[in-house]
């Protein structure tokens, strides 16, 4: 098949990024007629995930069907429950024909992002990333500049004189939030300007609830363990929380310590697979949670992080334990060698 990757400057792009609201969702209507049956390619996270919504809205009533296909497993918890609680309609891009549909619509992403993209004839791209060359696509909107491409479908919408339903308003929302962290990561006035659109809009609490959302049931006993292994000196907590079946919990529990006042330290370890996994937490005050975790396990395995937060991961067999068990104790141990 076909690919539609070239280095060429076709003046359409170039238009298209420079008109106003209203011609670019012309133009981007301009790419459907009444029979498309119109297949929304993302890689699944919340701001495509919104986004592809938008389009669903953007297109009804204007093609026969919009379907939204991604190719990836959706494994965030948050992310999870976003699609759960909206009832996001999806589809397994490998479970789709994709030839079947007469139009294909690209959004938060690039053909090149992923192998799987790459053999596929894109009709229209919507998205944020920087763009590697200039796509011979019928409509390209690409700005780089964008926090997040929920702004960008803000931005057709309201073009389209369409108010979004709660449920879309509360997918752009946590997009929005996601991508930009919050605001704390690089945005664009039009950023908070959709931003404050969609606040009157979106259920905020449903949106508090996908933020929440990071714990599986069972993974709660990890506290259980965590808590009762937990050592305490010198305004430093240690926990070692033996095996867990993914790593992400010893983050989450590390956070959860650091929530208690007058703490320093919070160094949280667990085994997963062949490899000991530790989380640091400073208070980030003439410390550096980075340096302390290259400086105590950088020569063991891979160590690294910021002031406030690292991570280190080391091969067991590099651990020279013999048969001794690793415990609360020996992490302090390790620790306290290089504090
Ligand atoms: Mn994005």
């Amino acid at each position: 098949m076909a690919q539609k990757r070239k280095k060429i400057s076709s003046p359409k792009i170039k238009q298209t990024y420079k008109n106003t609201a209203k011609d670019r969702l012309h133009a981007f209507w301009q790419v459907f007629s009444k029979e498309d049956e119109v297949l929304v390619i993302i890689n699944a996270d919340p701001d495509a995930l919104a986004t592809a919504l938008a389009v669903k809205r953007l297109l009804r009533y204007r093609v026969k069907s919009v379907t939204i296909a991604h190719p990836n497993e959706i494994r965030r918890l948050n992310n999870q429950e976003m699609v759960k609680r909206l009832r996001i309609p999806l589809l397994r891009l490998k479970d789709v024909k994709t030839d079947a549909y007469s139009k294909k619509v690209m959004v938060d992403s690039q053909p090149d992002h992923l192998p799987c993209f790459e053999k596929i004839e894109i009709d229209a791209i919507i998205d944020h990333h920087p763009a590697s060359c200039e796509w011979d696509v019928e409509f390209v909107d690409i700005r780089p500049d964008y926090g997040a491409t929920a702004s960008m479908a803000v931005e057709y919408l309201r073009a389209a004189g369409m108010k979004p339903s709660v449920a879309l308003a509360t997918a752009l929302f946590y997009g929005l939030k996601v991508d930009t962290q919050n605001f704390e990561q690089k945005s664009v006035l039009a950023d908070g300007i959709s931003f404050r659109y969609l606040f009157n809009l979106a259920n905020r609490d449903l949106v508090r609830k996908f933020e929440l959302t990071d714990l599986r049931r069972s993974e709660l006993k990890y506290f259980n363990i965590a808590l009762a292994e937990l050592k305490y000196s010198k305004g430093r907590y240690y926990s070692h929380v033996g095996r867990v079946r993914s790593p992400d919990v010893l983050v989450i529990v590390a956070d959860f310590l650091n929530h208690v006042g007058g703490i320093d330290w919070v160094f949280v370890s667990g085994i997963h697979g062949e490899k000991l996994v530790v989380i640091f937490r400073s208070d980030g005050y003439r410390k550096s949670a980075g340096k302390l975790a290259n400086k105590i396990f950088g020569a063991l395995g891979s160590a690294g992080g910021h002031k406030g937060a690292a991570r280190a991961e080391v091969p067991l067999k590099n651990l020279n334990l013999g048969d001794k068990e690793f415990t609360s104790d020996t992490l302090k141990r390790f620790i306290r060698r290089h504090i």
